[in-house]
């Protein structure tokens, strides 16, 4: 049967439609994830999304991480996801999670969830600032103003993560759920998820994701399964007995990792946010560059002679190394020695990665085409994530091997010039999946594109 061909748009075209496409999803205050899979905001997708407005607008960036830091707990935590007040539309919604109800560390309004997501904020932070760089005089001093004026937030955020999520300080956050990755039903998760065991009187609350998708003309085959989405509605539910409370989350929660690519990328947050202190006279340049020096070692430590690093199962002390993007963490926090970096950077090119000659773009997929788990169409399990190549093309810079960064821009500008910006993508046939149009996925053009 004849396929209908993909419109393929010119870069500028590509950058104007995707900033549509934000402006679209604006909702004022903040920009929601998807319209219809995500009415509200999300903790990581808020900070990519600030990375693209800043190519549009620092104060609009900023705007964006405003109201995300302003949801913050009394403990530092920043919640992933911040609800929009009357879209009923996602499950878990408010009602499910109860945090201002069940916890007093956080806030009464707006409602929050009660997890994490990857610390990217930093990142954002020093974007906006490389952004206002080349904007007015007005546009530069409002946003140092601004960044200054978050600062404390950013400083709690941190130490939140660098103090509650790694207690044991060996340098590796702990996650509580699938959920905190941003990588949802990942195989990284596969083994730890066989001890997540809902009570037999607990009872499944309705797939509002299914629902949704199916309205765009997605499958079910696209999201996680519902054996998988039963897991992750009960350790909500742990997670709400033990009152979102770290120390009684640690000791009785039946899903407990230390996840090295959120390590990762709290590494790239505090180097970032260190050089924001420094140039604009903050407090705590030395406390961020300590945090970014002991979760490195924390990365590295994982790794293995070829660099590809592992998370490791707090409850049982396993090391679980799985054939996923997130073995690519030390590339985001840098220190390999050039040997193991130069062996990583091979096997991302690989065949088993990015190189599949069947690929139709040569981006990472979220599992490797080699594994048995891997599934090109569903969700982490296969496709390719637009925000996720961002990841590693940045990484990549940061770590000196730009002729690899820049042909992954080359082949992900092509993805994008769908012009769909879809949230993932089949890495056969190059079909956009899951909800569209997808805001991160739009803010992580509008910037490789700048
Ligand atoms: C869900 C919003 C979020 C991302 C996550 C992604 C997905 C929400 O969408 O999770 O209910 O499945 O896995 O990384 O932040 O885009």
């Amino acid at each position: 049967p004849a396929r209908a061909r993909a419109t393929t748009l010119t870069r500028n075209q590509t950058a104007a439609r995707a900033a549509y496409v934000l402006a679209g999803n604006d909702r004022g205050r903040l920009t929601v994830a998807a319209p219809q899979l995500y009415p509200h905001m999300w903790s990581w997708d808020a900070a990519f999304i600030a990375i693209g407005l800043a190519r549009v607008s620092t104060g609009r960036a900023l705007t964006e991480l405003e109201t995300l830091l302003g949801a913050q707990w009394r403990t530092g935590m920043v919640p992933h996801i911040v609800f929009t007040e009357g879209e009923t539309g996602y499950e878990p919604g408010p009602q499910r999670w109860a945090c201002g109800r069940v916890c007093p560390d956080a806030p009464q309004s707006p409602a929050t969830s009660g997890l994490i997501q990857p610390p990217v904020h930093g990142v954002a932070v020093r974007r906006i600032l490389d952004a206002a760089r080349g904007a007015s005089a007005a546009e530069r001093h409002d946003a140092v103003e601004r960044i200054r004026a978050m600062w404390p937030r950013l400083l709690a955020w941190h130490r939140y993560l660098a103090d509650r999520r790694d207690p044991e300080g060996r340098g590796l956050l702990t996650i509580y759920h699938g959920w905190e990755s941003g990588l949802d039903d990942s195989p990284r998760w596969d083994a730890p998820y066989a001890d997540v065991v809902p009570a037999p009187e607990f009872v499944p609350f309705r797939r509002a994701d299914l629902h949704a998708l199916g309205a765009l003309g997605g499958a079910a085959a696209q999201r996680p399964s519902d054996a998988e989405y039963v897991k992750y509605q009960w350790l909500v539910e742990e997670l709400r007995r033990a009152r979102y409370d770290d120390a009684t989350a640690c000791r009785t929660l039946s899903f407990r990792m230390a996840d090295v690519l959120t390590s990762a990328l709290f590494v790239a947050a505090n180097e970032e946010l260190a050089t924001v202190a420094d140039e604009l006279g903050l407090p705590g340049v030395d406390e961020l560059i300590g945090y970014a020096d002991r979760f490195r070692r924390g990365v590295l430590e994982t790794a293995d002679d070829h660099g590809f690093a592992a998370d490791v199962d707090l409850r049982t002390g396993a090391v679980i190394r799985t054939p996923t993007i997130a073995g690519f963490a030390p590339l985001l926090s840098g220190g390999l020695d050039p040997a193991r970096q130069q062996a990583l950077v091979e096997t991302l090119t690989s065949a088993d990665w990015c190189g599949h000659p069947g690929f139709a773009h040569a981006l990472p997929p979220s599992t490797s085409p080699s594994s048995p788990a891997f599934d090109p169409v569903r969700y982490w399990r296969g496709p390719q994530w637009p925000p996720v190549t961002w990841l590693l093309i940045w990484g990549l810079e940061r770590s000196g091997e730009q002729e690899t960064a820049r042909a992954l821009r080359e082949a992900a500008l092509d993805q994008l010039a769908d012009g769909l910006f879809a949230e993932y993508y089949h890495p056969f046939t190059g079909e956009p999946l899951g909800a569209r149009p997808q805001s991160w996925t739009a803010a992580v053009a509008l910037d490789l594109l700048a």
